[in-house]
């Protein structure tokens, strides 16, 4: 599996229920690596934009209206198949059917306030990054503390 990046960004009901701590030491323990960490007020019309392929749906206005409701916080994780271990751990979209063990099995119970977005795709957290991110934002860390979370010996990181 190579290593990728993901975009991840806590909503405002992880801000406003002090589940941030939580959630990225989750993300941390895990492994993976912050490249790039910011909290912002997101305006409409970036979440309308990031949100475009729900245009239509019963519940893209409430989700405008929740996502705009108050800080985020955004980060850009790196790790070996990011994108889907982060997916795994965020659990499913709705509190109720995600798996205890999961963020919204352990903390949410909606149908909405789900507390995190995650990437769902490599192309889509390529578009995602750089809509939230220059590149001069994301950092890179020096190698050697991989060493103990991945077989750095050959060539790749196993
Ligand atoms: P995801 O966040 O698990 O990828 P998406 O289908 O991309 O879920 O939906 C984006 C967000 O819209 C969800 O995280 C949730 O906040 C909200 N949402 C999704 N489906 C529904 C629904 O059926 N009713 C209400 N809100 C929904
Ligand atoms: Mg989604």
């Amino acid at each position: 599996m190579p290593i990728e990046k993901t975009l991840v960004f806590l909503k405002p009901d992880a801000v406003q229920r002090a589940l941030v701590g939580e959630i990225i030491s989750r993300f941390e323990r895990k492994g993976f690596r912050i490249l790039a960490l910011k909290m912002l007020e997101l305006s409409e019309s970036f979440v309308r934009e990031h949100y475009a392929t729900h245009r239509g749906e019963h519940f893209y206005e409430p989700l405008v209206r929740y996502v705009t409701s108050g800080p985020v916080v955004v980060m850009v994780l790196e790790g070996k198949n990011a994108v889907q271990v982060v997916r795994d751990m965020m659990g499913e979209t709705f509190g109720t059917e995600s798996p205890p063990g999961s963020i919204r099995g352990d903390f949410a119970l909606s149908d909405r306030y789900n507390l995190i977005h995650g990437s769902d795709s490599v192309q889509s957290a390529v578009e995602e990054i750089g809509r939230f991110f220059r590149p001069d934002e994301l950092v890179s860390h020096p190698t050697d503390g991989l060493r103990w979370v991945y077989d750095m010996t050959g060539t790749e990181p196993v």
